[in-house]
């Protein structure tokens, strides 16, 4: 028998249940993400202590030809197929290299948000008219379905942004190990991994003095809230960034700053927080190379390549089976 596929409300009522009832307590950070959370990493994305984003457009300028190059040297037609691919800011440097190109390819961003697509859609037709785009809608665990069904076209698959640091190791392995199920003997991986560096920048990145990241984090809270009729107030929980240059992993929480009791109507749900009790929101994970080549070794993949930034700061690596 087929799985049916939970709604979001679902997904994220299940997760609020079992997160606000184990101890300690978590929420699992993708669901910061809803038009106010988008609006919020944009912001994030600006501000000059969070680095990601310009070291990984930097290398997208450094290395655009190198990269377009070995996305088309086998010269047969490709599918490019981004996971997460939100405003497509970076990519559209690396499109435009591709495009100049004699290898036809069609773009393939996939996200979540039908909103982040359509203004997508909308700047490539405006910026690109000759691009072929084929957007999707949906989860990772769907789009990974569809894509498994397309072994006889070529694929590159992009996952830019460390996205892949929200994940802790198992499962970003066993992300891994699905898509190298999907992939074939031409097809590429290409994935942006934050790296580790001095921890005072990173603990910066995610802890500005404007409270930009701590209104992200919050967010998940105000979901709650909007949602699932929650009675959370945000303006009693503290940003709480620590980082552990040993293992390389940035941890978010909310820290009670009171005794409270909290509602969630629409789950039938009351909780109870202590004085400085947690709430564990994200990780964002820093790798070196050793990490990555551990990654790749056993989710059964071999690097075929790095380009990084000029401080070194983060790297995009090129992977194949
Ligand atoms: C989306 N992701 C890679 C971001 C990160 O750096 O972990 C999310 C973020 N959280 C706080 N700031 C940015």
């Amino acid at each position: 028998m087929q799985q049916k596929t939970p709604t979001a409300t679902e997904a994220f009522s299940e997760a609020v249940r079992k997160g606000l009832t184990q101890y300690p307590k978590s929420l699992p950070s993708r669901f910061i993400y809803d038009a106010r959370g988008d609006a919020l990493f944009q912001r994030i994305m600006k501000m000059p202590g969070y680095y990601l984003t310009r070291c990984e457009t930097e290398i997208f300028n450094r290395h655009k030809e190198a990269i377009a190059s070995r996305f088309a040297d086998t010269g047969s037609p490709f599918n490019l197929i981004e996971l997460g691919a939100g405003d497509g800011k970076k990519t559209r440097l690396l499109l435009r290299e591709l495009l100049r190109l004699d290898t036809p390819f069609s773009y393939m961003p996939v996200d979540i948000s039908e909103n982040a697509l359509s203004g997508l859609v909308a700047t490539l037709k405006q910026e690109l008219p000759d691009l072929r785009c084929s957007p999707w809608q949906g989860t990772y665990f769907e789009v990974l379905r569809e894509i498994g069904r397309m072994k006889d076209q070529r694929k590159v698959i992009l996952f830019l942004g460390s996205n892949i640091g929200n994940l802790l190791h198992p499962q970003a392995l066993s992300f891994l190990k699905e898509l190298r199920e999907t992939m074939g003997r031409e097809d590429y991986l290409f994935i942006g991994f934050d790296q580790k560096k001095d921890p005072a920048t990173v603990q910066a990145a995610y802890d500005d003095p404007e409270g930009i990241t701590e209104a992200f984090n919050k967010n998940i809270l105000g979901r709650i809230n909007r949602e699932l009729g929650g009675t959370f107030d945000p303006g009693k929980f503290r940003h709480w960034e620590v980082y552990d240059p040993e293992t390389g992993t940035a941890k978010s929480y909310l820290v009670a700053g009171e005794p409270m009791r909290v509602e969630v109507r629409d789950l039938d749900l009351e909780v109870e927080f202590e004085r400085w009790e947690t709430i564990h929101t994200e990780i964002s994970q820093k790798y070196d190379d050793r990490v990555v080549e551990w990654l790749a070794r056993e989710a059964g993949l071999v690097i075929d390549g790095h380009y990084a930034d000029s401080r070194g700061y983060y790297k995009d690596y090129l992977f194949r089976l």
